[in-house]
């Protein structure tokens, strides 16, 4: 995604229900009020915004008791899984203005289905403070948006929301950075299923850079696709406040901006979510801004060029 220009087509996914309170649905206007279209066009990146996605809750899925809303975000997911697989065989850029995290049981398996049909892997990079792979057996909350990891791995109990034919992503392809947040039984599940966690812990001690070369290596070998999935509370909440799940000890404002230069300079993503954004918490527009300046980094924002590495 270098200096190239790209054809990037903005998904509004106005979910809240699968976190435990109200606001995120306002995260995709507040992303446009803080100009993310207008700043990928500075950028000369062709960009079209297709609006907010709406549905109508999935009455065909059980009212679960350990998944709040699962007929809402259900519904989203079906939505979300077809206009980003759509939006993606089109060659053009999937970036899905969030919502909470649950819709990236949508997202990341409409990329999931993309990478299928060109025979070429899916990979992740799930930046979170929270390894979002809890289950309804292993929730301590209910909330569907500490599970969508597990989701797009092949957690059986969410079998019914997409057809059975859809590609699961390979636990062993989930790169999780940032982590300082797991419940216990979420432990157990993510050493099982062999999923890549660099916690804060290794971002101290290896730094940032090391660990994206790392992560960045895997993906060029195997001819990787890559998606990126941005929780806010991945940053710092002294920096980022607009978010539900603040954790405290997160990432630096440069640790954030060295993660999106160096996924620009590898070419490597091919789709985007930004989530978690609750423009009701916000203090003044702020945490908006700083996902629409790190979205500028990754499409391409320097302070100076720097020769390209090889890989
Ligand atoms: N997020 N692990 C907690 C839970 O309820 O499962 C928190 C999940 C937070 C989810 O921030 O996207
Ligand atoms: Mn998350
Ligand atoms: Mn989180
Ligand atoms: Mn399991």
């Amino acid at each position: 995604m270098n200096a190239q220009s790209r054809s990037v087509t903005l998904i509004g996914a106005p979910l809240e229900e699968g976190s435990g309170r109200r606001g995120a649905a306002m995260g995709p206007a507040a992303l446009r009020i803080a100009g993310v279209d207008q700043t990928l066009i500075e950028l000369g990146h062709d960009v079209a915004d297709i609006g907010d996605l709406r549905i109508v809750p999935a009455m065909d899925l059980p009212n679960h008791p350990k998944a709040h809303n699962l007929r809402i975000v259900g519904a989203f997911t079906r939505a979300l899984e077809s206009s980003v697989h759509d939006v993606a065989a089109a060659g053009r850029f999937p970036l899905i203005l969030g919502g909470d995290h649950s819709l990236s049981m949508g997202s990341v398996s409409g990329m999931a289905r993309y990478a299928a049909s060109k025979g070429r892997p899916l990979f992740v990079l799930w930046l979170d403070a929270h390894a979002d792979f809890n289950s309804p057996a292993t929730s301590p909350s209910g909330n569907i948006h500490g599970m969508p990891v597990a989701f797009y791995c092949g957690e059986a109990e969410f079998a019914e929301i997409l057809p059975k034919d859809r590609p699961f992503v390979d636990p062993k392809n989930v790169f999780q950075v940032g982590i300082r947040s797991v419940d216990a039984r979420e432990r157990e599940e993510i050493h099982e299923h062999g999923v890549n966690v660099f916690d804060m812990r290794a971002i101290d001690e290896q730094g940032i850079g090391a660990i994206m070369r790392e992560i960045l290596d895997v993906v060029t070998k195997a001819n990787g696709l890559l998606h990126v999935s941005l929780d806010l509370d991945f940053l710092d909440p002294e920096i980022a406040p607009g978010v539900g799940t603040t954790v405290p000890g997160g990432a630096t404002f440069r640790e954030a901006h060295l993660v999106m230069e160096m996924l620009s300079d590898s070419g490597l993503v091919s789709s985007l979510d930004l989530v978690e954004l609750n423009p009701f918490l916000d203090d003044r527009g702020k945490s908006a801004r700083i996902l629409v300046e790190l979205t500028a980094s990754l499409f391409g924002r320097r302070i100076f060029d720097r020769p390209t590495r090889a890989a």
